[in-house]
């Protein structure tokens, strides 16, 4: 397909933004995550790239971010085989725009047009300490600078999607950053207001935003907002508050040190927080399918912070495990299946109760056994599983106990039957997905209840 834009019929000014228009940085921002060196991986392969482009895209998202292909031969290389896969997805999925995070810098440009980047997203430091330790230039230079390179391209590239960001936007003092943006506005569609130490909190926020759209109020806003604070989603839920239309986010949030926005954790709580509009055109079943995805390339389990994760299904104490298998409502208050975690977990382990013993025995592993038997299992497998060996599981534990210790009898079934219960924890998903959810150590499950116990 020819994506040369002069001839590209998929202009972005044909295209209409939907309330929420997320810009994905996972294969930028994302690989500067120092959880790739943890395993000595440092990069995504080209494989890894397109396996995240390719679930971006069918997750609904519409703006994706790379590196200038300037930063190496590799990443040059791979923009190709990225282009491809997205122009595979038109049909389907309609058109979705990649956008190259580039410096003020004409080779940087130049590397990204030639590569038939649809976008250039800008950025340069704004801040004091970016002026001064950084590029180590003044005001005036960068103004100088800047806006005569996107007046040139902006001339000669009219179709190009145009972003520029002050980088450590919330270190800048407002009247530079106004100084910097005042010379670039007439040839952008976004300015970038990136938090990119992690220092802002949801009221500087909202009160720059008003200042910001102010001053420019037919402008278009995006945002980037570090979590070092821990403060990234609740930043980035009061900018769209505050009226912004683009943000940025990574898979799992993964990025610069602790990183940005999760994308399905944004979403999550848009839908909690019944913002509907806001979710237009993002397949939010396809949430914990990506969770596991990146997880899985990064050699983890999805992160137990991640608000869409199995973690936020799973129940440890007694008291919670006996609650959950009559009504799982009573500690689970959100609606984690409509984001694919379409499962529950139950740890087998010293904290749990009798009856979830008797319902795992009876229920999962067929064994015929009443409540008295139940509780005196209980108490053998409670001393037991605390001198439980590494390469044993509670399970182990527990259907020895029943099956040795009290001789119970088991209800033999048939080989087929038994493996029509057993399924995938994604069998409505892809088979990339299925084995990545293998490969991580997510959960088989038991189809004809709801709930796992492990
Ligand atoms: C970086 C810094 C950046 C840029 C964000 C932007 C940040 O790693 O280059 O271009 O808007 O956090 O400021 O990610
Ligand atoms: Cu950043």
């Amino acid at each position: 397909m020819d994506t040369d834009q002069s001839t590209n019929p998929f202009r972005y000014s044909q295209y209409t933004p939907r309330p929420l228009e997320i810009i994905d940085t996972t294969l930028r921002e994302g690989q500067q995550t120092s959880l790739l060196h943890d395993h000595h991986k440092y990069f995504f392969t080209r494989a890894d790239k397109e396996d995240i482009l390719r679930a971006l895209i069918l997750y609904g998202v519409k703006f994706i971010e790379l590196f200038a292909p300037v930063v190496s031969k590799q990443e040059r290389d791979d923009f190709a085989a990225l282009k491809a896969v997205r122009d595979s997805l038109i049909t389907q999925k309609g058109y979705t725009f990649l956008l190259s995070h580039v410096r003020c810098h004409p080779k940087d440009v130049e590397s990204a047009i030639a590569a038939g980047a649809d976008g250039l997203n800008f950025y340069i430091g704004t801040s004091n300490e970016s002026r001064a330790y950084n590029h180590g230039r003044d005001l005036n230079t960068i103004v100088a600078q800047a806006g005569p390179l996107l007046e040139e391209v902006r001339r000669n590239h009219p179709e190009l999607v145009l972003r520029f960001s002050g980088e450590d936007a919330f270190r800048t003092d407002l009247n530079d950053l106004f100084r910097v943006y005042d010379e670039v506005i007439p040839y952008v569609d976004r300015l970038g207001l990136p938090d990119t130490v992690g220092v802002a909190t949801p009221a500087v926020i909202a009160g720059r935003l008003e200042m910001l759209r102010k001053r420019y109020p037919t402008t278009d806003f995006e945002g980037h907002f570090h979590d070092d604070r821990g403060f990234a989603l609740i930043n980035t839920l009061e900018a769209i508050r505050s009226g912004m239309r683009y943000m940025n986010t990574t898979i799992c949030g993964i990025g610069e040190r602790s990183g940005i926005t999760s994308i399905t954790a944004l979403l999550f709580n848009l839908h909690i927080d019944r913002e509907y509009d806001k979710l237009e055109g993002y397949h939010l079943r396809r949430s914990y399918p990506l969770n596991v995805m990146l997880s899985d390339k990064l050699k983890k389990l999805v992160p137990a912070k991640e608000p869409v994760s199995l973690t936020n299904r799973t129940h440890t104490a007694g008291v919670h495990q006996n609650a959950v298998l009559r009504s799982a409502s009573v500690y689970e208050a959100h609606p984690l299946d409509l984001f694919g975690v379409s499962e529950s977990d139950i740890l087998l382990g010293p904290l749990s109760g009798w009856n979830v013993i008797h319902y795992f025995l009876k229920e999962i592993r067929y064994f015929e056994i009443d409540d008295a038997t139940a509780k005196e299992v209980a108490a053998v497998f409670k001393q037991r599983v605390y001198s439980i060996k590494a390469e044993e599981s509670p399970e182990e534990i527990l259907v020895d106990i029943a099956k040795n210790q009290f001789g119970l009898a088991q209800l033999a079934l048939p080989l087929a039957a038994a493996a029509q219960i057993v399924q995938r924890l994604d069998s409505s998903e892809t088979n990339v997905t299925a084995s990545a959810a293998r490969r991580s150590g997510q959960p088989m499950m038991v189809g004809g209840t709801r709930t796992l116990i492990r």
